[in-house]
């Protein structure tokens, strides 16, 4: 239903788009991103540049996309601001070459930084849609990310109308934005399902410039294979769960789960799925990936509270054509809900996200490579980590074939401190941190947790590091580190054959 708008080509909707602008664009991930406007953007960003003139904008979204969006504009240089998370190799090259002025920000915090004005403006929203009526109801496609938000703030909108997405989608939906304080009232959500709003967004008509019809698959990636790391990883998760909920410190029949993206949090889910002394449970997290599709369809996950679908294209054809099994069972929500404090710790969510490194003391490092080095974005873990009933943090023990340790002896950046970390899990085994000394966390990380080549260098560290409520020895905290920059390992040289 698009009779009141104007049509447009994508080179028509992108000529609305100018240098310095603000623009917010829809995606949560790869999931409901929007294509061809912002790759008509790029194309006429590099038109511009080509003639010596300046193009580029501010982006907001979601959190990361896909290729025609963050891939296509960060490639023509048209990006001068971007907030708040990414995924894409080449933007990240450029916001560490300083190219591109990165704002790292905790996912639920966007739509309320927008409505407070802390970010300014958006000029114009870009947000794809199944539909759109005379009256202004927006109808989402596979994700609601802040595009309610953008959709109410922005001057003007465009809009993709997207055909390939199952309309049907409208009833997985649910847009409830909080009105901002002192006003805010308690958000009506007491089961994972709970829907509290609208299956659409509203705008003004007026605002609307008008619409690209399009039919495109969201541009989704593949996850890796399930490898052992994962698996084992997976195996100390489950025990642990059920060890809690024999202890009675967890509800037989779990609370609710929730899961960072990636390929370990991808494979730790299917490994939970196929233990029978797991019970059958609910999610609510921000993604839904493929082995939650499937473990819904099996019938072990009772359903999923999430921000979108980050699926496989064929995992999405699947929920397409199997839609009955699955539409009251998923409720996709807005950031702002899905990531919320509130909800999460009424609920007694656990939360499982993915560390980059962890230090001996439980200080996790989810973002800066080296201390410095972005990777993706602080994303959405921040939120459920601080708020969870058990915050968990998963990692293989090495990476990059043994050169790196994921656990150090002080992490080179901080995303989430020692006090919201509560269990570390790697492929070698858990530590529950709930309750112990520094001292004692650093015995348990080490032992349980880092890799048999790296214990002797972390015990060596901690009998070095000064007395005091956390032993450490500032000389050598960042020794991992320098070695790694300087010689490609955090193994001494004469120590690299054994790993
Ligand atoms: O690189 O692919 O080149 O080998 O980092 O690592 O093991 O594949 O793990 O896909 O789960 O990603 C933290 C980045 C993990 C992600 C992070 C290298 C490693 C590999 C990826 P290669 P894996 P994952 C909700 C929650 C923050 C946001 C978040 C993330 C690559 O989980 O972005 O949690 N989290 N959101 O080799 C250098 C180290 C490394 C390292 C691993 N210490 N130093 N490189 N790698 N450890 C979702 C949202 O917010 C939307």
């Amino acid at each position: 239903m698009i009779e009141k708008y104007a049509v447009l080509t994508p080179e028509e909707a992108a000529e609305q788009v100018h240098d310095g602008m603000t623009v917010a664009m829809s995606c949560f991930t790869a999931a409901g991103a929007v294509k061809v406007i912002p790759a008509a953007i790029a194309k006429r960003a590099d038109a511009f540049h080509e003639d010596g003139k300046p193009f580029k904008i501010n982006l907001i979204t979601g959190a990361s996309s896909g290729d025609s969006l963050d891939g296509s504009l960060a490639a023509a240089d048209a990006i001068k601001f971007r907030c708040p998370y990414q995924s894409d190799a080449g933007e990240r090259k450029k916001i560490n070459n300083g190219e591109i002025d990165f704002f790292d920000l905790h996912l639920s915090h966007v739509p309320q930084y927008l409505e407070y004005g802390f970010l300014g403006d958006i000029d114009i929203a870009v947000v794809e849609a199944t539909a759109v009526t005379p009256e202004g109801h927006v109808y989402l496609t596979t994700s609601q990310g802040a595009s309610s938000t953008f959709l109410r703030k922005a001057k003007k909108v465009l809009i993709e109308v997207n055909r390939y997405h199952n309309p049907r989608l409208r009833e997985m939906h649910d847009v409830y934005e909080p009105p901002p304080p002192p006003r805010r009232r308690a958000l009506q959500i007491f089961h994972p399902l709970d829907k509290i709003g609208t299956p659409f967004c509203l705008i003004d008509p007026k605002k609307v410039i008008g619409v690209v019809e399009t039919n495109l698959e969201d541009e989704a990636g593949t996850w890796k294979p399930f490898d052992d790391a994962s698996a084992n990883i997976g195996r100390h998760v489950v025990d642990f769960l059920v060890r809690e909920q024999i202890a009675g410190r967890v509800p037989y029949g779990l609370l609710p789960l929730q899961a960072g993206v990636g390929n370990v949090a991808n494979a730790v889910m299917a490994t939970l799925g196929q233990d029978a002394r797991i019970p059958p449970f609910y999610f609510y997290t921000e993604v839904a990936m493929d082995s939650m599709i499937d473990l819904i369809a099996e019938g072990k996950c009772l359903g999923a509270s999430t921000c979108s679908l980050t699926v496989t294209k064929e995992k999405l054809r699947y929920v397409y054509d199997n839609f009955d099994t699955f539409a009251d069972k998923i409720v996709i929500r807005p950031q702002v809900i899905t990531n919320n404090p509130e909800a999460i710790r009424r609920l007694g969510v656990i939360s499982m996200n993915t560390a980059l490194e962890a230090d001996i003391y439980g200080n996790v490092n989810s973002t800066n490579v080296c201390g410095s080095k972005m990777m993706n974005g602080i994303g959405g873990s921040g939120d459920f980590t601080r708020n969870a009933y058990i915050s968990m943090f998963m990692t293989p023990s090495i990476a990059k074939g043994g050169a790196i340790s994921a656990i150090v002896p002080f992490v080179s950046h901080v995303d989430h401190n020692e006090h919201s970390v509560q269990v570390l899990v790697t492929d070698q085994g858990l530590a529950d941190l709930r309750g112990k000394t520094p001292r004692q966390r650093a015995e348990l990380v080490i032992e349980n947790c880092a890799h048999p080549d790296y214990r002797p260098l972390l015990r060596e560290y901690l009998a070095g590091a000064s007395k005091g409520h956390i032993p450490h020895d500032l000389r050598h905290a960042f020794d991992f580190h320098l070695r790694l920059m300087e010689s490609g390992s955090m193994m001494p040289a004469k120590e690299t054959a054994g790993v």
